[in-house]
């Protein structure tokens, strides 16, 4: 069975908590949950990770890679608009990605319009809330 790996950074562990009014009500538990019925029915398998650090991030990304899975489907929070490091890492591991944001950067601050890890992935997905994962599940499964 395909695996892929969903990989979320920093402040992520605290959706639901506060800014509901950006980033909604559900927490990460909702959304592992959300992407499981969707892998099921997709008859792939998932596999989740959250840190608030680059480097746990980037180490992840690449035992991942070597452990087998199929693709990608990354929301680096922050780090998307400043890392380098992770752009390298996907590229690094040559799997497809999809980047998720659970709002749309194009509509926010000026310092989160423009991603650095976009160009490493196969397609973005902005501003669809959580679903945005779920969409970016049957996009890497086609
Ligand atoms: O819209 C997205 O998914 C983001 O990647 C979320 C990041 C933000 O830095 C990006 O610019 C856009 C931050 C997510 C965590 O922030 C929280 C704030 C309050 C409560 C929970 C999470």
């Amino acid at each position: 069975m395909k695996k892929f790996a969903i990989l979320n950074g920093p402040n992520l562990n605290r959706l639901g908590q506060r800014e509901p009014h950006i980033y909604g009500t559900a927490t990460l538990k909702d959304l592992e949950k959300l992407v499981r019925v969707e892998a099921k029915a997709l008859g792939v398998g998932v596999t989740f990770f959250q840190s608030n650090h680059e480097g746990a991030l980037i180490d992840q990304i690449h035992a991942l890679a070597d452990a087998g899975v199929a693709g990608f489907i990354v929301n680096f929070g922050a780090y998307t608009h400043t890392s380098i490091a992770l752009h390298d890492a996907l590229k690094s591991v040559s799997l497809p990605a999809v980047e998720v944001h659970i709002s749309d950067i194009t509509k926010r601050e000026k310092f989160r319009r423009h991603s650095m890890t976009a160009p490493a992935c196969v397609a973005m997905i902005s501003g669809r809330g959580l679903p945005g994962y779920v969409e970016a599940l049957r996009l890497l499964v086609k």
